[in-house]
């Protein structure tokens, strides 16, 4: 069976952009064999965080959530490759760093800092269908 090239959103968010983990993060993505298509730093408007963070609204972490994402400025991307939506959560690990696998970029690198918002180091797509509505979010040039 083959599998057909997908595309991710993966953000390294504000902890990590604080921390100096870009390159970190980064060189695991590509030495997991994934590409890179588009990269930029940005400091986010509440409204784009608003539509990205849709499904979690109600939940007692949205407003912390939120808090948190505009705290510093942000990295999105673009990752390339055949199953690199499943691919990029694997090598993130599990929502909680502080039972995320170790090798995993939250298992390796973060963990509970006591916070209202668990804080986690990077956000990756979680289906085919989100992948394509948050590049759209967060990469609105590109838009075909
Ligand atoms: P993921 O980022 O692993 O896809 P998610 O989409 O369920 O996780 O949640 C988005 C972010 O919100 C997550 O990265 C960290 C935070 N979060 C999720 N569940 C939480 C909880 N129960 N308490 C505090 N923060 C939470
Ligand atoms: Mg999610």
């Amino acid at each position: 069976m083959t599998s057909p090239i997908e595309q991710t959103l993966i953000l390294v968010k504000p902890d990590g952009v604080k921390r100096r983990l870009i390159g970190e993060i980064i060189s695991r993505i590509e030495a997991k064999g994934y590409h890179l298509v588009a990269v930029k730093m940005i400091e986010p408007e509440l409204s784009l965080l608003q539509a990205h963070y849709r499904e979690h609204e109600g939940k007692p972490f949205y407003q912390p959530l939120l808090d948190f994402m505009q705290s510093g400025p942000i990295v999105a991307m673009i990752a390339e490759g055949e199953r690199v939506i499943e691919g990029f959560r694997s090598i993130a690990g599990a929502t909680d760093p502080t039972v995320a696998a170790p090798g995993s970029i939250r298992g390796d690198l973060a963990r509970d800092q006591g916070t209202k918002v668990v804080q986690n180091l990077v956000h990756g797509s979680d289906s085919v269908e989100s992948a394509k509505r948050e590049i759209g979010i967060f990469f609105p040039e590109l838009k075909k």
